[in-house]
Parts: structure tokens; sequence; C-alpha cells
């Protein structure tokens, strides 16, 4: 047939045939056939950007088949199936993914060769689809990957967002946001369901009817239709579904006497307030703004999701005369990831008792039995309350139903649990505060759900003795612990195959990649020279992509040979990013102290430093901004940078993750204890052989109990020591350690640049002057981390004991997988079973 050339000049293409195999040339074709019949650019262009499009539309058409397959035998079956309803979703690129699930890698990359393309540089040509802030989405999308892996009947719902997590740049003044405009192009993935559209209604009024039934009406109505995203499992047939909800004006609605009139900017009012709803993720992370057009969001995402669950229960149970109601929560779970869609709760009831004409005890248990929840954090500010006044404007039955709830909840705690009379301000729904009337979203949560579930056991356990205690009394069996995994196709098998080549023949079977607890037979090598020799190669392999990386992306070459150490998260006070580079300045300074000869005998490092700040979040900016001015100093001073370099990496996502976590060798997990609910990509770094440095938080206790405690760098603060030690700090009590001094000191004296620091600083202080009393304790934890550096630089001197510490870290890391996490959530919480497509 007729082809381009990558000149975009039309060349014949020889017939695809031997050597390339039948499947390699049958791709070829059909690659080929898409860059000519699925036009969407000028013709006679066959550019690395038509290639990926022309090659992820090839892939579409397999995935097109067995989603169809999966769908439909899950109508057949009819089995309880889960509904994962998330504001976050952070799924990256797609393309390798697909294929690689598929298992059609080789095929893909000799037919691409065959056309004058190279499958890694066509998979790069993918933007990143980042429809999520930080852990709690990519948690999601780890989720959606083990529920089909799986084969379970599981579905992610969410918003088809304009404009994804903002872009971040780096410039003299520090960071700068721009938008991240995903679909500028299109993306091949998504598929729209014209078909599939529910009306969903704002504002309005209550209308009571003499047979005292109540129905919502008025208000303005948006209609949400359906974008279905494939998501196929590894190496199986069941590819199930991430459906995102895009916002439009019903056409009737589209005024057209106005439109007569001339008054064409009222008549597209409703299209623009539409538009607006899936314009932009909001980029919070850990800060609530209470914004209506937030809460307009939340409810968008949650009503078309249950009408759309309540209309497929109806479809599937159609063949019996009469519906029964009461078997709704036999085959529906649904599941919140945090408290983002908790008005769930009152539009399911709503539903019931509106539309379908069930009374309130009915409906109660039905939607209790029917939700979960997960909860994420236990900082306070991060919890979301909503207005009153407002909630009652935007969704007026919603707050009669919250109000009944609410009402019932305290009756019955009165009737049963006597002895938390005086605790019920706390635990009720409904905050009256006179100045501030606000519903507490996470009450109105464990108060409806059948189960509460904290994200690591640390966690949960802090849930459970502290935010929650009160409703332990009450509901003792209520409260679990999943901790978090990550999916190690795209984590390691994947984002590493030199590693996982390595891996799979020491194992001798490929078999780990879904069932990772076969890791832990690496344990047996751990001191075989054959072995280190593959690992160190593999790693090394490795590091220097991620060298290219840097240089390609900040122009600053760093050297392979030096520790790779690296930080990369949001940016956040708690999570401590300031530890980090005060000691990176102490570092520094001491360097500059020393002699040529002294120098030498250090272990160089390379610290890379990630992640984007809240655009408001000032202090966050700030440390930023120090990190990019002390590699500024650092990287150009000649005595010292050979030993050691910093690096601030721009715009961190999930690709950029993907590029980071192979050439890891040390990564920061260090934020004060009980603050870090559990980090998913401390998981990620070890699996992929990567040594942690960190607290006693989140997961890491967990980490550190399966890899062994010789083979992590403990220090710090527990999370039961914190409470006390701020108010030590609070007090004046602390006596701070001279080098903590020093490095502050070393900033202050405008060593790194004339910005001034000063502020940024006086939050590490006590409480007097500007200090904010250190609330993150980076003070008190600052020599145990000195203290714990200096142990990673003697381990990393002997490069036996390093190795064979990176082994056992993989060895260790089985327990991570979200395919187990997964599987408990389904044995435990949903009580759903696995639908193999045949
Ligand atoms: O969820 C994170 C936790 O901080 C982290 O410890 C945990 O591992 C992860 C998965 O369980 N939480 C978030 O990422 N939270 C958000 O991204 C967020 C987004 C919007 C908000 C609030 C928080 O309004």
């Amino acid at each position: 047939g007729t082809e381009t050339g990558k000149s975009g000049i039309a060349v014949k293409v020889p017939p695809v045939a031997h050597p390339l195999g039948e499947e390699a040339s049958e791709i070829a074709s059909n690659i080929s056939y898409h860059a000519q019949y699925s036009p969407r650019f000028s013709p006679f262009k066959f550019e690395p950007e038509q290639a990926f499009y022309a090659t992820a539309e090839s892939v579409r058409d397999r995935l097109i088949k067995q989603w169809n397959d999966t769908y439909l035998h899950y109508h057949k079956v009819n089995p309880k199936q889960t509904y994962y309803l998330s504001m976050e979703y952070l799924q990256g690129r797609a393309l390798t993914n697909a294929i690689g699930n598929l298992d059609i890698q080789d095929a893909y990359a000799d037919a691409l060769k065959k056309l004058g393309h190279d499958l890694e540089n066509i998979t790069e040509q993918e933007r990143d689809a980042a429809l999520g802030n930080g852990g709690l989405g990519r948690l999601a999308s780890c989720f959606l990957d083990s529920m089909a892996t799986l084969n379970l009947p599981a579905w992610g719902y969410g918003l088809r967002y304009r404009y994804g997590l903002f872009k971040q740049r780096i410039t003299k003044a520090g960071q700068e946001e721009s938008a991240e405009n995903w679909l500028e192009k299109f993306s091949p993935w998504e598929v729209v369901r014209h078909d599939i559209v529910f009306p969903v209604r704002f504002f309005g009024q209550v209308e009571v009817h003499p047979s005292g039934s109540r129905k919502w009406v008025g208000g303005e109505v948006m209609q949400a239709i359906a974008y279905d995203v494939p998501i196929p499992g590894y190496k199986t047939k069941n590819t199930n579904s991430l459906r995102l909800w895009e916002a439009k004006a019903s056409a009737d609605d589209f005024n057209l006497f106005l439109f007569n009139d001339g008054q064409y900017e009222s008549a597209a009012q409703l299209h623009s307030r539409a538009q607006q709803i899936c314009a932009v993720l909001y980029p919070g992370d850990a800060t609530e703004e209470g914004k209506l057009l937030r809460l307009k969001q939340q409810f968008f995402l949650c009503s078309a999701s249950l009408q759309d669950i309540i209309c497929r229960f109806k479809e599937r149970t159609s063949g019996n005369r009469e519906l029964d109601w009461l078997q709704f929560p036999t085959k529906v779970a649904v599941q919140l990831n945090d408290t983002h869609p908790t008005l769930a709760i009152p539009e399911l009831m709503r539903l019931l008792m509106d539309d379908e004409g069930l009374g309130w005890d009915e409906a109660w248990d039905i939607t209790s039995r029917t939700i979960a929840y997960t909860n994420h954090t236990v900082l306070p500010e991060a919890l979301e309350k909503w207005s009153q006044p407002v909630m009652w404007k935007l969704l007026p039955r919603h707050m009669e139903i919250i109000q009944e709830i609410d009402k019932r909840f305290i009756e019955m705690v009165q009737l049963t649990n006597p002895d938390l009379e005086n605790k019920l301000s706390g635990i009720c729904i409904l905050d009256h505060n006179p100045q501030k009337p606000v519903v507490r979203m996470a009450n109105l949560c464990v108060v409806s759900s059948h189960t509460v579930n904290g994200v690591a056991q640390l966690h949960s356990d802090i849930l459970k003795s502290e935010l929650f205690a009160d409703y332990v009394s009450i509901w003792p069996n209520k409260f679990q612990n999943k901790t978090n995994g990550i999916t190690p196709r795209r984590w390691l098998r994947f984002c590493s195959p030199e590693l996982s080549q390595t891996i799979t023949k020491w194992l001798k079977t490929d078999k780990w990649v879904t069932d990772l607890d076969l890791l832990v037979n690496l344990r047996q090598f751990a001191d075989n020279e054959g072995l280190h020799a593959e690992w160190e190669s593999a790693k090394m392999a490795n590091k220097q992509s991620l060298a290219q990386y840097i240089l390609q992306v900040t122009g600053e070459s760093i050297d392979p040979n030096t520790l790779f150490d690296i930080q990369v998260k949001r940016i956040h006070e708690y999570k401590r990013q300031l530890l980090n580079i005060l000691y990176v300045v102490y570092r520094y300074k001491k360097l500059k102290e020393m002699t040529p000869e002294e120098r030498k005998q250090t272990t160089a490092r390379t610290v890379m430093i990630g992640g984007k700040a809240f655009a408001t979040y000032t202090n966050a900016k700030r440390i930023v901004k120090l990190v990019n001015d002390v590699g500024s100093v650092v990287n150009t001073d000649p005595e010292v940078n050979s030993y050691l370099k910093v690096v601030f990496v721009p715009n961190y996502n999930v690709s950029v993750a993907e590029m980071l976590i192979p050439g890891s060798e040390l990564s920061q997990h260090i934020s004060t204890a009980g603050m870090e609910a559990s980090g998913t990509s401390n998981m990620k770094f070890a699996l992929n052989g990567c040594l942690i440095i960190g607290t006693l938080d989140g997961a890491n206790v967990e980490i550190r109990e399966e890899v062994g405690e010789e083979n992590f760098f403990l220090f710090g603060a527990t999370a039961d020591e914190v409470p006390c030690l701020r108010k030590e700090r609070v007090n004046g009590l602390f006596k701070p350690d001279p080098r903590f001094e020093e490095a502050k000191q070393f900033i202050r004296s405008r060593a790194f640049g004339s910005y001034d620091y000063n502020p940024l600083l006086d939050s590490l202080e006590g409480n007097s002057g500007y200090g904010r009393g250190d609330y993150f304790l980076v003070g008190y934890d600052f020599p145990g981390y000195l203290d714990a550096q200096e142990r990673v630089d003697e381990a990393y001197k002997d490069k036996k004991r390093w190795t064979r510490m990176s082994i056992m870290s993989t060895a260790g890391s089985g327990k991570f997988s979200s395919d187990r996490t997964i599987s408990q959530y389904a044995k435990e919480i949903w009580n759903i079973e696995e639908c193999r497509v045949p």
C-alpha cells in the first residue's frame, strides 16, 4: 500500500511479510490503515506524533473486542459488581500499559520498526492523563489495573476534566503554573457513549405532595454524558471500564426564543455553565477551599454514577417481574474514595425514596449496606466541611435527607449509648456553630457506611484511637485496615524491563508479575555474585537513562556513579522536603570546609527533589524555590560539584515517576510521624530495589517489617511521641542541635542568593517572634536524620552490602502489590468474586 515516510512524503510500503511475524505484519497494516483512514492530521504525514495516534488506535481496536465481551459476560452472569467512585484518577500514559497487558510488545515493536519508527520513542509522544493531584488519584488508577487483572467485575466512575493538574515550570521566581490541556488534540482511548446520558439537577426546591411524598423540582438541569476508557487486565481478556462524565446542556434547554431575539449570549449561558462543571481539576491536596463549583462537581459525579448504577441494576434484573430492591446491595458495592463523593449517600436515598417510592427504613437499609468509605488523611484542615446555607441552596432535598440521617443517628445514640451524650456534638453530622454552620462529610460517611477503612495499619489504628474513636464504641466492627498497594505491572514490569528480566531469570518464572509474593524467593540469592552483577548492571542502565532525562529537562549533567537520592511527592510542610534540603545545605557547608583529600573520602551524591506546590501555598512555593537556589550554587561550585549535586525535577507526574523510580538508589519518605496516611511511592521505590530513609509513618512501618529493619534507614520521633514534643517545642523546652542552627543560619546569610528565606525558616523556630513552633518537628528530628544519612553513606561505600540490601528490598515488597489490596477489599468489604471472561 501507499504509506508516508518520516519526511512526510508518500512512499510505497512493500507488502509487509517475512521476516515480520504474522502478528507483526497484521499490526503494521492496521497501523498504516489508521494513519490513512482515521485521519486526524493533514495527509502524507507519519511523524512520531501521527504514528503514536495510529498505533494507539490499532491497540484500541484489539481492546474493544474484549472490552465488549467483558461487558456482555458481566451482563449475562449478573454478579455483584463494585463501583469505585473517585474525583481523581492519575492514569498517566496508556499505550505501554495496554501493549504490555495484551502481551504484544514484540510484535508492536517489530511492526513500528518496519514503518520506520521506534516503539519507545512513539510511546513518549503520549500525554499524561493527569486527572488527579497525587497519591489518592494514583491509588485509584492502580486499583483499576488490579481489578481488571483479577477479573473482578469492578468499574471506576470519575469526571472528564478538560484540564488536568497544572503543569509546573521553574523560573528564577520559582514555580510557575500553566494549564494542562491534555485534550488539546484528542485522547485515542476514550469512547463517547452518546446513548448514556443522565440529567443532573442543581438548585430548585422541594415539592411536597398531598400523599406526603417529596420531589425535587426546578433549578437548572445539566446532562451527564459518558466517556468510557478501557482498563485492560494483564494477560486476561477481562477489560473493565473507567466511566468519566462530562457535563452538557440539553438541546431543548437552548433557548430558541432568546436566539431569535438575537440574545445569543443569554441563550448560550447554560452551555457555558455546563462546560464549567468539568472544566478543571481542583488542584488542592490536603487543603479545602469550599468552592461552590467543587460541590457541583462532586454532586455531578455522584448523581450521574448512581443513576447509571440503578439503571444497570434494573436492566440486569428485568427478567424478574417485580424488582426486589432489597437485592440491590447483593448486586452493587459502592466505594467512596475519601469524602469527595459523599453526596452519593443522600443521592442514593433520594433516588430510592422519591423516584422509586421506597420508605425511609428500606432506603436506609439498602444505602448503608451498599456504601463503604475509605479515609486518606487525618489532617484536620483536609477534612471536608461544606457550608449548610450553600448546600441548602444547591441541594435542598439532600439537605433534608442529611438532616434526617443526623436526627436518627442522634436518637439512636441516646438510646443505645447514653454514655456518649456529651460526645454527640463532635460525632453528629451537622455542626450548628452559628458563625459557620457546616456539614461534616467524614461524619456523614462513617454514620452511613457499612465499612470504614484506613490505608495503612498505623493510619487505621490512629483513625480508631483518635479521629473516629467515639464511633468505635457504637460500631466496633465497622472499622478496617486496607494497606495500600501499587500495580507491579506499571511500577516494575513495564517501567524497568531490565530489572524485570533479571528477576524473571533468577526466579525461573515471570509469575511474580501477578503473584508478587514470589519475590521472596530472591532472598536465597541475596549474596550470589552472579545476581549481584546482573542486578547492578540493570540498576546502572536505569541510572544512565535517568541521567539522560535529567540532562534533557534541566540541562544539568549528573554522574551515574554517584548515589541517586530522590524525594518526589507533592510539596507539603508535613512531608518535610525542608528537612531534606536543610540537610543538603549542611552537607554542602561541611564539604566546603573539608580539604580536597577529605572530600574524596565522602560518598558522592546526586540529590533529586520534585513535586508540585499548591499555587497559593506560600511556604510550599518557597521550598521549591529554595531547592532550585541551592542547586544553582552547589552545582556550579567546582570544589564541591563532583561530590554533591542538587537537582529540582520539574513537572513531576506519572511518566516522570516511571523514569525516576527505576533509577533510584535511596528515596526519602520523611514525614512527621502520624501525618502521612500511607504513602505509595515508598512502595514503588522499595519494589525497584531502592532503599528508604524514613520515619515510622504510614506504610513505612510495614515496608520496614517486610524488607527487614537492617535494610531500612530509620530515624525520627514516633507518632505517639509527637503531641508531647510539640508541646515542649511551643513551651520553649526544646534545645535545638547546633548543626540545625548552623544550616538555617547559612541560608539566612544569603549563601543561596538574595531571596529572603527568613519567613520560611522562621516557621521552624519556637513560638517566639515569627516562629510557628515548628509544628512539623523538623528541628527535633534533624539530628536523628543526620545520623541516618551517615549510615546511608557508610552502607553505600560497601557495594556488596548495598546490592544485598537492594535485592532484599525488592524481595520484601510482595505485600505491596495492589492485587493483594484489591483481593482484600473484594473479600472483606465488597463481597464480590472473580467473573472471568471465557
Ligand atoms: O492518599 C494521599 C495521602 O496523603 C497518602 O498518604 C496516601 O498514600 C494516598 C493514597 O491513600 N492523599 C491524597 O493524595 N490526597 C489528595 O490528593 C487530595 C485531593 C483533593 C483534596 C484533598 C486531598 O481535596
